[in-house]
C-alpha cells in the first residue's frame, strides 16, 4: 500500500519550514509545483520549481482569488490512479498526477483575532487551499496531504524509501478534514459576531485545540480545552501570570466567576466574585478593591476555602495581601499591578490570570451541551436587569435603597444554579442558595448560611435582615416568600408570571413588603 511520491504541490501561506521541506523533497527527485508567493520563496532558495500557472496554462487572476482552481490541479488531485477511464481522462485532458500536497490557509483566524477590519477579513477567506486539502484527503489512497509545518518532520521520515503508507495518509486525511472544519467554524462565528447574530443556526460549534488537561472533572475522565477565536476576554483567551496549569473545573469555576464579576462595571466601583463550583459564595461591591474582597468574602468564608477570585478591576498589592491570607486556587482580573503580582508570587501554587479587559454581558453569544446523542445550542444569557422594566405589584414601593439592592441581588440570581435564592443588602450578598430542586429550600439554606456567616464574624443579626431577595424564576407559591420574610427580607425581586402570583403578591402585601417583577427570567441548569 505504499503510494512513491514524484510530484509534490506546494501552497503555503505560513512558510516556515517550508525551503527545508522543499530542498528535502527536491533531493529525492520529487518533482515540485507551487503557488506564486511559495514559488518565488523557493525559486530565490535556489530550488527547480514549476509554477502551478504552468500546470493550468491560466496566470493566477483576481488578486490570487483564482490560482489552483482548475482541473489540471484538482484532476491531478482526485484521480483514481488504477480506474481506466481516470486515466483515460489524464491522458485526453492532459493532467499530470499530484502525489504530495502541502498546504496551509490563509490566515483567517490571526486575521480575525488581529480584529482586521471586515475587507481584509473576508479577503483572508481562504477558497482554493481548503477545496485542494479537501480533494487530497478524499483522495488519501493516492495523495498525501500535509497541512501542518509540525508534520514536515514526520513526513521526510516516512519518505525514506519514496513513498508514504496507506495508515500515514489516511490518518493526515482526518487531520486535514479537521483544518479543514476548525476554519469554516471560524469564519461562520466571525460572520455572526460580526453581525451581532446569537441565533443558534448561524453559529457553529467548535474550536481549535488549546491544551489537554491531566483530567476532567474527575481523575478517570480524559479532558482537553479548545479555544473557539470568539472575541470575548474571558478564561479563553486570559494570560496566566503565574501557577500551574489550570484544571478542567478551575477553568469552568473561573469562566463562571468572571462572566458574573464582568456585571459590574468598573466605572461604578471595585466589584468582586468568589466562586465555588461554578456557583458563587460571595459577591460584593466596595469603595476599593479590597473592601469589595473583605465584603464579598465575609457572605461565606467557609465555602470561599479553595475557590476562584473574580475582580472587575486592576488587581493591587493591599487586595492581593488580603487575598493570600486564605488558601484561594484561581484570581481572574483584567489586570494585576507590579505590587500585587509580587504579593502572589509568595504563593507559586496560586494562579494569576489577566484577560486584558472585562467581558460585555451584554454581547450575544453561544452557550451549548451535550446530551446523549445530541448537542443543545442557545444564545448567551445576555439579559440585564438594567434593561428591564421593572413593575412594583405591591402596595408599597419599594425604597431607593431597596431597589438597589434588589437589582444586585437579581443580577447575582443569574449566575446561581437553579433554584437561586439571593439575599443582599448595601451591595453585598448576605445569603445564597443554589442548586436545590425546591425553591422554598434554596430560599432556607441562603437564611441558615446567613446566620452562620453571622455567627463566625461575630454580628448581632444576619446580614439577611433589611435585606432585599432575588429568585431567578417566579415564586410559584407564597412559601418561598413567607421563608424570605422570615429571614428578615423586606423587598423581593423575581421574575413573576405563576399562575400564583395574586397569593404570593397578597402575602407580600400583608407583610408590608415591597415586590417588584422583573419580566425575565434567569434559569441556568
Ligand atoms: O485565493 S484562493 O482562495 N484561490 C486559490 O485558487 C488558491 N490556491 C491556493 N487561495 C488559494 N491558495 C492559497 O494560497 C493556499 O491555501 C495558500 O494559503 C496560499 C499560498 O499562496 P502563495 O503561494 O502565493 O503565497
Amino acid at each position: 500500500d505504499r503510494v512513491a511520491v514524484k510530484t509534490a504541490l506546494l501552497s503555503v501561506s505560513d512558510k516556515s519550514g517550508i525551503v527545508e521541506l522543499a530542498k528535502a523533497l527536491s533531493k529525492k527527485g520529487i518533482r515540485l509545483l507551487s503557488t506564486g508567493g511559495t514559488h518565488k520563496a523557493l525559486s530565490d532558495a535556489g530550488l527547480a520549481v514549476t509554477d502551478v500557472s504552468d500546470v493550468t496554462g491560466f496566470p493566477e487572476i483576481m488578486d490570487g482569488r483564482v490560482k489552483t482552481l482548475h482541473p489540471n490541479v484538482h484532476g491531478g488531485l482526485l484521480a483514481i490512479r488504477d480506474d481506466a477511464e481516470h486515466v483515460e481522462a489524464m491522458k485526453v485532458h492532459g493532467i499530470g498526477a499530484i502525489d504530495l500536497a502541502v498546504i496551509n490557509l490563509y490566515p483567517f483566524e490571526e486575521v480575525r483575532a488581529k480584529g482586521g477590519d471586515y475587507p481584509t477579513t473576508v479577503e483572508n477567506i481562504d477558497i482554493g487551499g481548503p477545496a485542494m486539502i479537501r480533494a487530497s484527503a478524499k483522495n488519501h489512497a493516492y495523495v498525501t496531504i500535509v497541512t501542518d509545518p509540525s508534520d514536515y518532520a514526520g513526513l521526510l521520515e516516512e519518505l525514506a524509501d519514496g513513498a508514504t503508507s496507506y495508515a500515514f495518509r489516511q490518518r493526515l486525511a482526518a487531520k486535514a478534514y479537521a483544518r479543514t472544519a476548525a476554519y469554516d467554524t471560524a469564519i461562520s462565528n466571525w460572520f455572526a459576531q460580526a453581525l451581532d447574530i446569537a441565533t443558534p443556526a448561524y453559529r457553529t460549534i467548535g474550536g481549535v485545540l488549546k491544551e489537554e488537561m491531566r483530567y476532567g472533572e474527575n481523575p478517570h475522565q480524559k479532558a482537553a480545552f479548545y479555544v473557539t477565536g470568539e472575541n470575548r476576554p474571558g478564561v479563553a483567551t486570559a494570560t496566566l501570570l503565574q501557577g500551574k496549569q489550570l484544571s478542567y473545573n478551575n477553568i469552568n469555576d473561573t469562566d463562571a466567576a468572571f462572566e458574573l464579576v464582568a456585571e459590574f462595571l468598573p466605572e461604578k466601583g471595585p466589584a468582586c466574585a468568589i466562586i465555588k463550583h461554578a456557583n458563587p459564595c460571595g459577591v460584593a461591591t466596595g469603595p476599593s478593591l479590597k473592601e469589595a474582597y473583605k465584603r464579598a468574602l465575609a457572605c461565606d468564608p467557609v465555602s470561599a476555602f479553595g475557590g476562584i477570585i473574580a475582580l472587575n478591576s486592576r488587581l493591587d498589592g493591599e487586595t492581593a495581601e488580603e487575598i493570600v491570607k486564605l488558601f484561594t486556587e484561581v484570581i481572574i482580573a483584567p489586570d494585576a499591578d507590579e505590587a500585587a503580582r509580587a504579593v502572589i508570587a509568595t504563593k507559586p501554587n496560586l494562579r494569576l490570570l489577566v484577560t486584558g479587559a472585562l467581558p460585555d454581558p451584554r454581547t450575544p453569544g453561544i452557550a451549548a451541551k451535550t446530551v446523549s446523542g445530541g448537542l443543545l445550542v442557545q444564545s448567551r444569557d445576555n439579559g440585564m436587569v438594567e434593561d428591564l422594566e421593572l413593575k412594583v405589584v405591591t402596595r408599597r414601593a419599594p425604597t431607593a435603597q431597596e431597589l438597589e439592592d434588589m437589582k444586585f441581588a437579581f443580577k447575582i440570581a443569574k449566575h446561581v444554579k437553579s433554584n437561586a435564592v439571593v439575599y443582599a443588602k448595601d451591595g453585598q450578598t448576605a445569603g445564597i442558595g443554589a442548586g436545590q430542586m425546591s425553591r422554598v429550600d434554596s430560599a432556607r439554606i441562603a437564611a441558615l448560611k446567613a446566620e452562620d456567616a453571622a455567627k463566625a464574624m461575630g454580628l448581632a443579626e444576619p446580614l439577611t435582615r433589611g435585606s432585599a431577595v432575588a429568585s431567578e424564576a417566579f415564586l410559584p407559591f407564597a412559601d418561598g416568600l413567607l421563608s424570605a420574610i422570615a429571614a428578615g427580607a423586606t423587598a423581593v425581586i423575581q421574575p413573576g408570571g405563576s399562575m400564583r402570583d395574586a397569593e404570593v403578591i397578597a402575602a407580600a402585601d400583608e407583610a408590608g413588603v415591597a415586590m417588584v417583577f422583573t419580566g425575565m427570567r434567569h434559569f441556568r441548569h
